[in-house]
């Protein structure tokens, strides 16, 4: 279980940063460890891009995947969250050599109809209800992400330095392939966790215009309930490494 007391090393941290960077405030602690931090006060997208760069304490380094993106319903979809569907669970930047330690979003404009609640779920709760075997498989055997030009080879669970890094998505643009099984029950366990997954109950959020919400993208799972068709829901994502 050397794996599990990493990872509660690596919770404790990520809750030090959010303290340490002072960006929570108390009305909106969330049961599991700080997650959701609101202020409700309008915000450019400029202002969002410099929020980001200060929480990030560095210039943006501008890679591929991790510039400060619009997340609205358009016509020709790209990312992930460009479409009115529901997002099924998923952690941001997967196919990165080292995923954000967190992501930023500000609700710009919300979806009338009631849709686009936010999801979540906590990496640890799925970790200790996971069999062994899963565990395992998803630590040694090594699995393909890839989408457009981008992929990752690897195991999806592992830790590196930024702490516990879960790498998944399962959807109809990205299925997680298995390369190199290491002689363990590698299918088996990608098809259990996503069993098990879609079994779970996730913390609800639904997010007001002009909330801003910080949440530590190695401890959480998230995904989104469907929009409303042709809905004008407008989201920024920041992601801070
Ligand atoms: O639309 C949202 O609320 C989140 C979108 C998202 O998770 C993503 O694009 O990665
Ligand atoms: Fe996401």
């Amino acid at each position: 279980m050397e794996l599990v007391k990493k990872w509660l090393e690596g919770f404790n941290d990520c809750v030090d940063s959010l303290q340490h960077h002072n960006v929570i405030t108390t009305d909106t602690l969330k049961k599991y460890g700080n997650t959701i931090s609101v202020t409700n006060t309008a915000v450019t997208k400029v202002e969002f891009d410099l929020l980001v760069q200060s929480l990030r304490g560095s210039a943006p380094v501008n890679p591929p995947f991790g510039t400060i993106r619009t997340i609205e319903v358009k016509q020709n979809v790209s990312g992930i969250g460009d479409t009115e569907l529901e997002l099924d669970w998923h952690t941001d930047g997967n196919l990165l050599p080292v995923p954000p330690q967190f992501f930023l979003l500000y609700f710009k404009q919300i979806d009338q109809a009631g849709g686009g609640i936010s999801w979540f779920y906590p990496i640890h709760q799925l970790l200790v209800d996971l069999p062994w075997w899963v565990i395992e498989a998803l630590t040694i055997s090594h699995i393909r992400l890839a989408r457009d030009e981008w992929e990752w080879v690897g195991p999806l669970l592992g830790f590196d330095e930024k702490g516990i890094c879960f790498r998944w998505r399962w959807d109809k643009e990205l299925q997680p392939e298995v390369v190199d099984s290491r002689g363990l029950k590698a299918r088996q366990a990608l098809d259990y966790l996503a069993v098990t997954l879609a079994k779970k109950k996730p913390i609800a959020y639904r997010a007001q215009q002009n909330d801003l919400v910080l949440v530590p993208n190695r401890l959480f799972l998230h995904g989104r309930s469907q929009l409303a068709a042709k809905s004008s829901r407008c989201v920024y994502r920041g992601w801070i490494e």
